[in-house]
C-alpha cells in the first residue's frame, strides 16, 4: 500500500510528462515487476494512467473519489481533517465518528464515506447519501466551551459550508435557522450536531455535514423532488468535490478559530448576512409546541427571536423552523 502511493506519488509530481518504469524502479527501490502491480492497483481504484512502450508511464487523470491521500495533498489546514478515516460505504459516518471519539480520537478528526446506507437527519429522520454523489462528511470536535454554547458551532458551520460553496462555485446560499443550506428555497445540505457532554463539559461534538454535489434529480425519491437539490442541479455544471472538500474543511477551521478567539460575534454577524429566516413570518415546532409569528433576530447564543402576533418575545433553541411567505 504504501509503495503504490510512492508511485502515485511520484507520477503526480511528473504530471504531463512520461516516467519510464526504470527511472520509477530505481527511484523507489522496487522490481520492475512490483511497479507494473502497482500502476494496474491504481487504475482499478480509477487513476487513468497511459503506459507507452519505451516511454514509461503518464498520469491522465485522477478519479472523482475523496481519497484521503489526494484530499490530504491538497489541504490548507492545520488542524481539521486530521487524520481523514475514509470509507467507501458505512451506515452512517455520525456513528463511525462518535465510535471514534469515544475511542479518543482528536480534535478535528475526519470520517467521510463515499456513500451511506443508513444516512442521518434530525429527529431520526433519515438523509439520502447515494455513493459518489456528494460529501457525506462527519468532524470530531472537542470545542473548550460549555454545553450550552453549543448551538453556536452548528451556526458556524452553516456559514463555513456557505463560504466554501462560494469560493467554489460562486453560488449565494441562504441559510434556514439553524443550519439548513438552501438554494431557490430548496435545501442543499443539512447539518447533524450530535454531542456528549455533561452538566458543565463538552466531551465531544460530532458535526455532521450532509452536502448534496452532484445528485441528478433521479437520484432524489419523488417525494424530495419539490424540497431537495444539489449543486450540480443549481449551477447545470459537475462540481469537482475534492477541492470543494478542501475548502469546506479550509473554512470550518476558518471560522472555529475566529469562534475560539473573539467568539460569536462575527460568526452571528456573517449568519445574519446570509440568513433567509429574519424577517419572514415563520412556523416553529418545537417539541409538542407549535408557535408562529416572525422571526426577528438571533441572540448572542444563536437562539431565534420569533415575535407573535400579541408582540409577545420568544426564545428558540432548538425547533423545525416552516417559512411562510
Ligand atoms: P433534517 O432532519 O433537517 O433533514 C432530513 C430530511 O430532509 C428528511 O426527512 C428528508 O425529508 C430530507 N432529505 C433527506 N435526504 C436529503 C438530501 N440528500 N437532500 C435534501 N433533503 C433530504 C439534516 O436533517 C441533517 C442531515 C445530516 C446528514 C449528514 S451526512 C454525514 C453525516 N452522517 C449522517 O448520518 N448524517 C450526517
Amino acid at each position: 500500500e504504501k509503495s503504490k502511493q510512492q508511485v502515485l506519488e511520484e507520477l503526480r509530481k511528473r504530471k504531463g510528462e512520461y516516467v519510464s518504469g526504470e527511472e520509477l524502479s530505481r527511484r523507489l527501490g522496487l522490481s520492475r515487476t512490483a511497479i507494473w502491480k502497482h500502476i494496474k492497483a491504481l487504475r482499478r481504484d480509477g487513476y487513468q494512467i497511459s503506459a507507452c512502450t519505451r516511454r514509461g508511464y503518464t498520469l491522465l487523470c485522477i478519479p472523482d473519489r475523496l481519497y484521503p491521500e489526494e484530499v490530504t495533498a491538497g489541504l490548507k489546514t492545520t488542524w481539521l481533517g486530521r487524520p481523514f478515516y475514509y470509507y467507501e460505504e458505512v451506515g452512517s459516518t455520525n456513528q463511525v465518528a462518535k465510535d471514534l471519539a469515544e475511542q479518543g480520537a482528536p480534535h478535528g478528526a475526519a470520517v467521510l464515506a463515499e456513500g451511506q446506507t443508513s444516512g442521518r437527519g434530525r429527529l431520526g429522520r433519515g438523509w439520502l447519501s447515494p455513493a459518489g454523489k456528494g460529501i457525506w462528511l462527519s468532524l470530531v470536535l472537542r470545542p473548550r466551551v460549555a454545553p450550552w454554547q453549543l448551538p453556536q458551532l452548528s451556526l458556524l458551520a452553516a456559514v463555513g459550508v456557505a463560504s466554501a460553496i462560494k469560493e467554489i462555485t460562486g453560488l449565494e446560499v441562504g441559510i434556514k435557522w439553524p443550519n439548513d443550506i438552501l438554494s431557490r428555497g430548496k435545501k442543499l445540505c443539512g447539518i447533524l450536531t450530535e454531542m456528549r457532554a455533561e452538566v458543565e463539559i463538552t466531551q465531544y461534538v460530532i458535526l455532521g455535514i450532509g452536502l448534496n454535489v452532484n445528485l441528478d434529480i433521479e437520484d432524489f425519491t419523488r417525494d424530495l423532488w419539490p424540497l431537495a437539490t444539489s449543486l450540480k442541479l443549481e449551477l447545470g455544471w459537475e462540481v469537482p468535490r475534492l477541492p470543494l472538500l478542501q475548502s469546506l474543511l479550509y473554512h470550518l477551521e476558518g471560522w472555529y478559530q475566529i469562534w475560539e478567539k473573539e467568539g460569536f460575534v462575527p460568526v452571528r454577524e456573517s449568519w445574519k448576512k446570509a440568513s433567509v429566516t429574519l424577517g419572514r413570518l415563520v412556523k416553529v415546532e418545537a417539541g409538542n409546541e407549535v408557535y408562529e409569528g416572525r422571526a426577528i433576530d438571533i441572540d448572542g447564543e444563536g437562539r431565534l427571536l420569533v415575535e407573535g402576533a400579541d408582540h409577545t418575545l420568544r426564545r428558540f433553541t432548538y425547533g423545525e423552523v416552516t417559512l411562510r411567505i
